[in-house]
């Protein structure tokens, strides 16, 4: 497969990333926490569903503050989810199945129970105090600056022994690491170099858009010296091997992505940005009161992106993942119409210009939970934040609204494997809930279903490993200010696909622009096959289709 510049396509242009929550994934020793021999146990569910990278949320030791995201020992597997040999046997078996593991590099802060930080606030002469960011006081014996963390709070935490504060831009359990040093550098290259000696398919890496934080100058996000950290990574460690990276970058806009991901850059393979999760949230109160749901301007933002890496870089393209909602609740309608606005979802997104990242439950289509008491809730960051909402005399349960929204712990119920207690998922009591509705919702009953989610989304997996002009076409939109249906186009050579969607529950009827009026195959449909675009066109609740014109035909 060519791109526009006559160059192969690379191996992770034309494959879909599974990513795997692996504590709410599938537990194989009743604990009620998922592990390694647990996801072994699923990879032929994986390997049907035609995924080619399983994305694993942190596997490493961690005292699991948040969840893995505050690691205290880089290179040993936490024991709740199995060992290093399980590891390897992983590896081996998802390769037979022609399926990469790529690991989750957490490398802006450690876990304050790393050795590195134990030693490093032990003294102030200690050989790992500039590892991480220590500030004295401020005059007023305060905190040194303003910023705030992300769970909430004061980024800043005092160590009464050394009596400096130190960074933390997540829990107070999660120190920043001072990525000015180069010993510390050289540390985490050694060990990125450590895990891709044992075979893995490459890195996602959290916050990678933090570590080049110059918190003197107010700095924390994309700092001047950020690239030139990255291109040293890649120089020491993933740029000699052909593997999948993909940095997470909040702060990411389409012209900072083509520095992350161009393809001259020696950089990354792609980013995570965010602006179509966050310009649905609150300018005040974030993600807490959400916005309601705006389709012009979600198609506004898909288009920019769309169009910023039409030549260079490359889009991951996603809905969701282990921070954000369920994307059938976000996005579709998981009440009136599960089914049909699942499969448009995916229509919509696996057929654009990037590469498709498929959270763990979305294929079946999992929606967020109703929890209704704080108890019920894990997330560090939904934890502290309703401290902080009931602190400033807010409602618990206007909280709660916000956090059925949009917290975290909406993706990390226990994956449905069947109508078994707790989802199949594990024989002991879960860490966190399960949904009630897997009762209906569950993988046993998707597989024996044709017309599931789940096999729309095998369709539209296979689509992508087989059409070219799926990997490379050109991504044209239309009808940008519709309210109600997405209409995009990709070209590729004399082939041109046409997508339409209708993101309402209402039976809609759209006028198509000329240049689309066509005919052709159905590729894909959530309902009956369309294979010919006319004039005007009425659309079913939530219905969205593919059309693969006909060389040289039109209407
Ligand atoms: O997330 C980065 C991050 O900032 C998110 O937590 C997001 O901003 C927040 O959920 C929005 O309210 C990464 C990981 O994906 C997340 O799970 C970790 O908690 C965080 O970094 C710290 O490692």
């Amino acid at each position: 497969m060519l791109d526009r510049t006559g160059s192969h396509a690379k191996w992770w242009q034309n494959t879909t990333v599974y990513q795997i929550y692996p504590r709410s994934f599938a537990d194989s020793d009743g604990d009620g926490i998922g592990d390694l021999r647990g996801i072994i146990s699923r990879l032929d569910y994986l390997e049907a569903l035609g995924i080619g990278v399983v994305w694993l949320s942190p596997i490493f030791r961690s005292p699991m503050d948040d969840n893995g995201y505050d690691i205290s020992d880089y290179q040993v597997i936490a024991p709740e989810f199995g060992t290093l040999e399980d590891f390897d046997t992983l590896v081996r078996e998802a390769k037979a199945r022609g399926i990469g593991i790529i690991l989750d590099l957490v490398v802006n802060h450690t876990s304050d129970a790393h050795p590195w930080f134990l030693d490093a606030r032990s003294s102030r002469t200690s050989r790992y105090r500039d590892f991480y960011v220590w500030r004295p006081p401020a005059p007023d014996g305060g905190c040194p600056t303003q910023l705030q963390s992300v769970f909430g709070g004061s980024a800043w935490t005092l160590d009464e022994a050394g009596e400096e504060y130190y960074l933390h831009q997540f829990s107070k359990r999660q120190p920043d690491l001072n990525w000015e040093n180069p010993a510390l550098r050289a540390e985490i290259y050694r060990m990125m170099n450590w895990w891709l000696d044992r075979g893995i398919a490459g890195f996602r890496m959290d916050v990678i858009d933090l570590i080049g934080k110059q918190v003197d100058r107010g700095i924390t996000a994309d700092g001047p010296q950020l690239h030139r950290l990255i291109q040293e990574m890649n120089r020491e460690t993933f740029g000699r091997r052909d593997v999948l990276t993909v940095g997470e970058a909040w702060s990411a806009t389409p012209s900072s992505a083509l520095l992350y991901s161009g393809r001259d850059r020696n950089e990354l393979s792609m980013v995570f940005q965010f602006e179509h999760v966050s310009q649905q949230w609150d300018e005040m109160r974030g993600k807490w009161k959400p916005k309601p749901f705006d389709l012009v301007a979600l198609k506004r933002v898909l288009n920019r992106w769309q169009t910023a890496l039409a030549d260079d870089g490359w889009n991951s393209l996603f809905w969701g993942n282990h921070d954000l909602p369920r994307a059938v609740s976000q996005y579709g309608d998981d009440k009136g119409f599960r089914v049909e606005s699942a499969k448009m979802l995916a229509t919509v997104l696996h057929l654009m210009k990037g590469t498709p990242f498929v959270y763990q439950g979305e294929e079946i289509g999992m929606t967020n939970v109703p929890f209704t008491s704080i108890e019920q809730f894990r997330d560090i960051e939904t934890l502290n934040m309703h401290r902080l909402h009931l602190e400033a005399g807010l409602a618990s349960a206007d909280f709660i609204r916000g956090a059925n929204a949009n917290g975290r712990d909406n993706a990390r119920t226990p994956m449905q494997w069947s109508a078994a207690p707790h989802g199949g998922f594990t024989t002991g009591t879960p860490w966190i809930e399960a949904n009630a509705n897997h009762a209906t919702i569950n993988v046993e009953a998707s597989l024996a279903d044709e017309t599931s989610i789940w096999s729309h989304y095998r369709k539209l997996v296979a689509l992508r490993k087989s059409s070219p002009v799926v990997v490379l076409g050109r991504y044209r939109s239309y009808l940008a200010e519709h309210k109600s249906c997405l209409v995009y186009s990709r070209t590729l050579g004399a082939q041109r696909i046409i997508v339409v969607a209708n993101f309402s529950p209402m039976l809609t009827t759209v006028d198509l622009p000329e240049e689309i009026r066509t005919e052709g195959e159905s590729l894909i449909s959530n309902y009956d096959p369309v294979l010919r675009l006319g004039k005007a066109i009425s659309l079913k609740p939530f219905e969205a289709f593919a059309v693969l014109e006909n060389k040289g035909r039109t209407v």
